[in-house]
């Protein structure tokens, strides 16, 4: 997967998403001035009018830029004024700009764009089809990458996938020079529409976090780690969405591709919409990502509203997938997670593990990875000191009327497979409809006939009660793997996951339980000075 080709692989699929085509394009101009005081994104001698557009956006926080390139007046700050300034100039006024000293950072990138991937992608023949970031998978003619979800103890969660092309910017400081070696993350870019006012999804804010923001009328600016997650375990449908609570923090290696990304994640879970559309759509948007709402939201809170596809799924709806947008949120109503699931994920490139370490039942001798914390069950734990740092009492088993075991096999017995994963070695054994399956081939809808696979029960024929599959479990200790990679890492985070209000989500999934989150990612660089240039891993080139 690595060297040339493999890069030549993962330029083609990131000039094939739609974030940051036009970034592409001018890459390959003339480099001129850009970088220079008052020119973020032009490539002549001196700044235009897109220069001061740039500025304007920047100065509202909708667009990243370095003070030594857009403070064109050494105010300290970015604010309309400098964009006024550059247009003056641009248009021929006799103005004067000036722009402090650009530091050794300037030569280091200013931002890392994750484009996160799902498991199944589009068809393909032969690996050369999937982008150097994914491997043909012959049984069902898909690109399949790295990413996987399991949620849960159960079994009944695991293996599903996430969301397609889902974009996440981060805001790095580096203190250069070129090659910049390890990064901090500093918060949340907000410009790609991640961020929403708390009272209203539809409009979106670029004060990440801000409690009293202006575009919310001063009220809260939330971000999201990408829009909705349709999901289906044990035939319950369930509709996810990732807040993200306080700034995300941690360290990226730009030049290796590695490093660890700490999101505060209030998970917010809602019932599904039926069993083969757990959330609500973006249907028929013909350019997703341009920030025109030429689609549909179909179902859930916004229903009928116009939206602009943010992702895309290929399972749900099932058959055949579909798009989804912040735009288009699921019905408050549906709400399982009334306060959210309080998770600190820490999605590193390194490995991510959790042993059982806590008593499973109030009596049992046996061991479990995950509990809740006794002062605070909206805190899942897997040790007394986690819930200690919260005050909130000790890591032990919540008054759910499940008592969690370590896997659901018969027997108690996990066989390992290998890579980590782990399946029941004789059951219980899940069978499934087969007409209308997941976009990897597996059954979603389960059955014990052919008749609870017939449109007269679950109001779609979805073929025959035909697929059967070993019940999945965890290991212990449950290990995810992440890999570094410049262009193309893979992160990977194992955490516990709290119960929902659903007696009947938590029973079939497995919560309070372990959730191992691995996602693979493409990763675009982008100039601190030169905010649409990319720098490029192991050596620099920014402007
Ligand atoms: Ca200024
Ligand atoms: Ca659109």
């Amino acid at each position: 997967m690595a060297g040339e080709a493999g890069m030549i692989g993962f330029s083609r699929l990131i000039a094939a998403t739609a974030v940051v085509s036009a970034v592409m394009s001018s890459a390959e101009l003339a480099r001129a001035d850009i970088g220079a005081c008052g020119q973020p994104v032009s490539t002549g001698t001196a700044p235009t009018a897109t220069d001061a557009r740039y500025a304007l956006l920047a100065a509202i926080g909708a667009r990243v830029c370095d003070l030594c390139v857009c403070d064109v007046d050494m105010s300290g700050t970015i604010v309309a004024t400098d964009a006024l300034l550059l247009l003056s100039d641009a248009t021929g006024l006799a103005v004067t700009l000036t722009c402090s000293t650009c530091g050794a950072e300037g030569e280091c990138p200013g931002v890392a764009q994750f484009t996160l991937l799902s498991k199944i992608r589009d068809a393909c023949a032969t690996n050369a089809d999937c982008g150097g970031v994914a491997v043909c998978d012959p049984t069902v003619g898909r690109c399949h990458t790295a990413t996987n979800l399991d949620i849960g103890w159960k079994g009944l969660g695991h293996t599903q996938d996430l969301d397609d092309v889902v974009p996440a910017r981060l805001l790095l400081e580096c203190d250069g020079p070129a090659p910049c070696g390890e990064c901090a993350i500093t918060g949340l870019d907000p410009q790609l529409g991640n961020c929403r006012c708390a009272a209203d999804n539809r409009v979106p804010c670029f004060a990440p976090h801000e409690v009293n923001d202006p575009s919310c009328g001063g009220g809260l600016c939330t971000c999201y780690f990408g829009p909705p997650v349709p999901l289906s375990a044990g035939t319950v449908p369930t509709c996810l969405l990732n807040e993200v609570e306080a700034e995300v923090t941690g360290l990226v290696n730009v030049d290796e591709g590695a490093g660890t990304i700490e999101i505060p994640l209030l998970e917010r879970v809602f019932l599904g919409i039926s069993t083969v559309e757990p959330c609500p759509t973006c249907d028929g948007d013909p350019a997703p990502g341009n920030g025109q709402r030429e689609g549909t939201c179909v179902g859930g809170l916004n229903d009928a509203q116009g939206c602009d596809a943010q992702s895309a799924n290929t399972t749900f709806p099932a058959p055949g997938g579909g798009r989804y947008s912040l735009d288009c949120f699921p019905d408050p109503g549906a709400s399982i997670t009334p306060s959210g699931l309080r998770i600190a994920m820490v999605l590193g490139t390194g490995e991510s593990t959790i042993a059982a370490g806590v008593a499973c039942g109030l009596f049992g001798q046996q061991l479990c990875p995950c509990a809740t914390c006794s002062g605070d069950p909206s805190v899942a734990c897997s040790s007394d000191a986690e819930c200690a740092a919260l005050e909130a009492g000790t890591c032990s088993r919540s008054a759910s009327l499940v008592v969690p075991e370590p896997n659901a096999c018969d027997g108690g017995i996990c066989s390992d497979l290998g890579a980590e994963r782990g399946a029941c070695e004789t059951g219980p054994i899940d069978s499934f409809c087969d007409a209308i399956v997941r976009a990897d081939g597996r059954g979603f809808l389960g059955c014990s006939s052919n008749a609870d696979c017939s449109e007269a029960s679950i109001g779609v024929d979805a073929g025959d009660c035909a697929l059967s599959e070993l019940r999945r479990c965890f290991l212990d200790p449950i290990v995810a793997t992440g890999r570094a990679h410049p262009a193309a890492p893979l992160g990977a985070a194992a955490f516990c996951t709290p119960a929902t209000t659903s007696g009947g989500v938590n029973n079939v999934t497995g919560l309070p339980g372990p959730t191992r989150w691995e996602q693979q990612a493409v990763l675009s660089l982008f100039c601190a000075r030169a905010p649409l240039e990319l720098y490029t891993p192991g050596v620099g080139e920014c402007p």
